[in-house]
């Protein structure tokens, strides 16, 4: 039977299970990725699992999120990732060289090949034509480590591309329509897979900005076919030997198919504050815009910075708005200056911010009280914006620049400007000096890991027990993201290798008193709604929890990665079995999960309810979750199980 392009590489990689929908696979992984915001737990993990030497094929160490520098703390952190990257083999990518979903694409991905990355806009390099996900730092770690990286097989849904573009029309808008077509869940347990007329009209950058976006459906990964484009881009890398061709079979079978036509495709933005909240530009062509940001991992390549240096040429921004751009990389930003396009940008009047994630995980460039902020980027969460009240719409580069120009939002289409001609260049500009090798066998054993006191030892996880007793302390609603479990920005992101101080903040952004609570309580249960956890893949959104002594989360359902992160620390998730016993549930009711470990046969677990009025009610659950899972329960969380293992 033929096969997809995602089963294909999936075949090469499996190392064990079958590749059957819904059971679990372990797969081989070429490459990782690690930034540094999630970087210093992965590392921390690596030396405690006593891994000496990565057995990848590549693993790099990107320095990216919080760049602040404000204080000794992410300095310290930097130097730690350095260090401690060098002496284990990973290559280290200094502050300054750029965002890592673009500068793993420009630099290191190659088609055909797995890799994980401890954040969730891995996928990126779908557009590529790796198989590339998003992973929990420990989940990266055992990966460096030789592990395999074990996923449920997913559906792979075909998501066919017919036409092109018209002007003013992006692949941002095109990964915003399939978000409007499938929302935030719609891509839980599946890969999406490009295909059709229209792939042969986008570039790599162009498929880049969708696959990254694939991430806010839910989805395992997104992935392209490595086609005579995907050659021509590495050739334009210098890494044409990298390349070699990869397509579905013509009696691929898929689970499910959608079919865009790119011809009437409009500019479209995603409203506050989830990213499936689609509508046209023009809709709400003419609102007042405080501040627009253009970059991010989504939208930083150097065809979306030409583009709007072109909008932008001769032109001064509105003096209503204030605008930020912040290049992908040195590469992009190296060439942007020798082209002179940079100058068209500064002279417009923009804000050149570094080539890093920035305003994106909030680390400065803040809107105003009940600002509105247009923004590039793939996520607009209540409050990642660093401002709780601002309204923050997500949309492409060139409705961005566009709006820039007249303080309110503008459909593109109705500029006097021509950017058809606008290309990829025949050649980048290759300059690799912001890249660190790793030491040889001989230095690295002699070679220091430098250490500062931000970083502080990580919770101590425990083995499942038999039964928990303990207080719902937070009920939540649907679609809890992982920055509402543990908020990013300059506050907190310094913290990031120091839990107990990051516990400050857990929840913060929807319920203040949360921590004290959690603290006082000593140990809690957390019940959620549907899509439980969807967002990132920082692992602190489970270790931070577990810290607080959260036992189990109860939720209608789990996303993938955050599911993986939260059995990783060793807290149990369970399932409603009947969606409607979520609203029975109150804040405040005291819950005995009993007979636990004889559940794991049947993956059917009871709860006794007790509500503070005293009545008592039998509460159905069940766990989803694998054998190589429950053993990890058991164990007290990966990093234990992976040590024994090996012991
Ligand atoms: C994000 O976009 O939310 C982040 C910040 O890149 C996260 C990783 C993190 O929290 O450090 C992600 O997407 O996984
Ligand atoms: Fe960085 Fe934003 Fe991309 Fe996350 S989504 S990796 S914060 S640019």
């Amino acid at each position: 039977m033929g096969k997809t392009i995602a089963e294909k590489i999936i075949k090469e990689h499996l190392i064990s299970g079958e590749m059957i929908r819904g059971e679990e696979i372990g797969l081989r992984i070429d490459q990782t990725l690690t930034q540094d915001a999630t970087g210093t737990m992965a590392y921390l993990e690596l030396e405690s699992m006593g891994i000496k030497r990565v057995k990848t094929e590549l693993s790099v160490a990107y320095i990216d999120h919080n760049m602040l520098q404000s204080g000794f703390r992410n300095s310290d952190d930097h130097r730690y990732i350095q260090t401690v990257a060098r002496k284990h083999g990973i290559y280290y990518s200094r502050p300054g060289n750029g965002i890592c979903h673009q500068v793993h694409y420009e630099r290191f991905g190659a088609p055909g090949k797995t890799l994980i990355g401890s954040d969730s806009h891995t996928p990126t390099g779908g557009g590529l034509s790796m198989l590339a996900m998003g992973a929990g730092g420990m989940d990266v770690a055992v990966a460096m480590g030789g592990g395999a990286y074990y996923i449920k097989m997913p559906k792979i849904i075909k998501i066919n591309l017919i036409g092109s573009l018209r002007p003013f029309v992006t692949a941002k808008d095109i990964i915003l329509e399939v978000l409007r077509i499938l929302g935030v869940k719609g891509g839980v347990g599946s890969i999406l897979e490009y295909s059709g007329e229209g792939v042969k009209t986008l570039s790599v950058p162009e498929r880049c900005t969708i696959t990254n976006m694939g991430a806010e459906l839910g989805a395992t990964t997104s992935i392209f076919p490595s086609d005579d484009i995907t050659k021509e881009f590495l050739r334009a890398q210098k890494r044409e030997e990298v390349h070699r061709y990869i397509d579905s079979d013509d009696d691929a079978t898929y689970d499910e198919v959608y079919e865009i036509n790119l011809s009437t495709l409009e500019p479209l933005l995603a409203c506050p504050s989830s990213p499936d909240n689609v509508k046209k530009v023009s809709e709400l062509a003419g609102k007042k815009v405080d501040q627009i940001s253009i970059g991010s991992c989504t939208n930083s390549s150097l065809l979306d910075m030409m583009k709007t240096a072109a909008i932008l040429r001769g032109n001064t921004i509105s003096d209503s708005v204030s605008l930020g751009i912040s290049p992908g990389s040195r590469q992009v930003l190296s060439m942007l200056s020798d082209s002179g396009a940079l100058g068209d940008i500064i002279e417009a009047g923009a804000r050149i911010l570094e080539c890093a994630c920035g305003p994106c995980i909030g680390m400065g460039f803040s809107p105003n009280s009940k600002g509105v902020s247009l923004r590039t980027f793939n996520r607009n969460f209540l409050g990642r914006s660093g401002t709780k009240d601002a309204e923050v719409y997500l949309v492409s580069p060139e409705t961005a620049a566009a709006s820039a120009l007249r303080g309110e939002i503008t459909d593109p289409r109705s500029l006097d400007v021509d950017i058809s001609k606008i290309e990829l260049p025949k050649e980048y500009k290759i300059n690799d000096n912001g890249i660190i090798r790793p030491l040889s066998l001989d230095e690295a054993e002699k070679a220091e890991v430098i250490r500062g006191p931000n970083i502080k030892p990580f919770p101590n996880t425990y083995p499942l027990p038999d039964e928990i007793k303990a207080e719902v302390i937070l009920k939540t609603g649907d679609n809890i993201t992982t920055d509402h479990i543990m908020p990013a920005g300059g506050k907190v992101l310094p913290y990031r290798s120091n839990i107990p101080k990051m516990s400050e903040f857990c929840f913060e952004v929807i319920d203040e008193n949360f921590a004290n609570r959690a603290k006082e309580a000593g140990k809690g249960i957390i019940v959620g709604g549907s899509n439980y956890g969807q967002g990132s893949s920082r692992e602190h959104a489970a270790l931070v929890p577990l810290y607080l002594g959260i036992k189990a989360v109860i939720a209608k359902s789990f996303a993938r990665i955050h599911m993986a992160n939260l059995i990783n620390a060793g807290i149990l998730p369970l399932i409603f079995n009947n969606s409607d016993d979520y609203d029975r549930v109150k804040q405040g009711d005291v819950l005995a999960i009993y007979g636990i470990h004889n559940s794991l046969e049947n993956d059917k677990v009871f709860i006794k309810v007790v509500s503070d009025d005293g009545s008592e009610w039998e509460l159905l659950t069940r766990m989803e979750i694998s054998k190589r899972q429950k053993e990890i329960l058991l164990a007290g969380g990966l990093l234990k199980y992976t040590v024994n293992k090996d012991a």
